[in-house]
């Protein structure tokens, strides 16, 4: 046994998919225990406001304060700042709650004072009682564009959010990453796991822009990571990622979240839907397949999910140990 408060388990997340996986792992092990590394290249300026949904989505919905319904955002929200907006004719497309603007008041002013974003949101996630230790994968600015056939290079939000994802894709990009360093504890956290699980985000943009930041690939290298298709019977739960994939011109489905991920982890956790895939899957990678009933709608679910995950990336782990 080790110390109650050491890292057992990273979990690499996007948005509202990782915060619900994150959400059934801390009900497994002891939150304590449990490091979520979060995308930051989602992150936009707007209104003056430094804005990180993917972390706030991870510590709304640890803290128990998110949305249910969107998943993103405050539970229990009002939005009187943006009627005010939106009678004086300013921009609306991106719903900013009150309760939520009180966070990006609040950050806004930490940065402008110099911490950076790994310090306010050990800050944030202090003051909310979340025991799970929430980081920005890298506390420089490494936006992500996505290269669209109708409107060339967009910011992330403007192609997500206020075009709705339906531009097609022809290809991504995470500015400045190459010069982007990981925040500090990020690279801690990877080497003293005992398990890296990629939450069921999506590959292209929340996973790879995480992927991309220097040395956090190389330090999944020596580790037993697992993923969880965000694919589930070829449609994405949440979100574009089937629609990506097809725009790429690669069929959706479990298999290919399989081959995206290929050198990097040793097992997928699929859909009962997918079953039928797992051959191929373990033929065309050599990734082992774990099969379950991979949907969160609850958080009997999502503690399900987890704990198969766990499992599953615990049984690997001794299996390569007896190799
Ligand atoms: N997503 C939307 O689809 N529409 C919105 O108006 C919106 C507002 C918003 C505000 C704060 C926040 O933290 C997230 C918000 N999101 C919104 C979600 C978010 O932009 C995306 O889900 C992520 O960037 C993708 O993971």
């Amino acid at each position: 046994m080790g110390s109650p408060t050491a890292p057992r388990a990273v979990v690499l997340a996007g948005g509202v998919g990782g915060a619900r996986f994150a959400a059934g792992l801390i009900q497994v092990l002891p939150p304590e225990q449990v490091t979520v590394i979060v995308n930051v290249g989602d992150d936009f300026t707007h209104f003056g406001l430094h804005i990180s949904p993917d972390l706030d989505t991870v510590c709304y919905t640890l803290a128990g304060r998110e949305n249910p319904a969107t998943g993103w955002g405050r539970a229990d929200e009002t939005w009187h700042a943006l009627e005010t907006v939106a009678e004086l004719g300013g921009p609306t497309w991106f719903r900013l709650g009150d309760r939520d603007l009180g966070l990006h008041l609040e950050r806004t002013r930490r940065l402008q004072a110099g911490e950076p974003l790994s310090a306010v949101t050990r800050a944030v996630c202090r003051a909310w009682g979340v025991r799970a230790t929430v980081l920005p994968v890298t506390d420089d600015p490494v936006p992500t564009v996505v290269d669209t056939e109708e409107h060339g290079r967009l910011a992330f939000q403007d192609y997500f959010v206020r075009l709705r994802s339906r531009p097609r894709v022809r290809g991504f990009a995470f500015q400045g990453v190459e010069r982007a360093r990981p925040a500090p504890g990020v690279l801690e956290a990877l080497a003293a796991a005992e398990a890296v699980l990629v939450a069921p985000s999506n590959p292209w943009v929340s996973i790879d822009p995480l992927l991309a930041v220097p040395g956090v690939r190389d330090a999944l290298a020596s580790k037993t990571v697992v993923a969880v298709s965000p694919l589930i019977g070829g449609r994405a739960v949440k979100g574009p990622a089937a629609k990506m994939f097809a725009e790429l011109g690669i069929e959706p489905s479990a298999l290919a979240v399989a081959q995206h991920y290929a050198g990097l982890i040793q097992g997928l956790v699929v859909d009962e839907s997918d079953a039928a895939l797992a051959p191929r899957i373990t033929a065309t990678t050599g990734q082992a397949v774990f099969i379950t009933d991979a949907w969160m709608p609850t958080p009997e679910r999502r503690r399900a999910l987890a704990q198969a995950t766990w499992d599953f990336a615990q049984a690997l782990r001794l299996a390569r140990s007896l190799d």
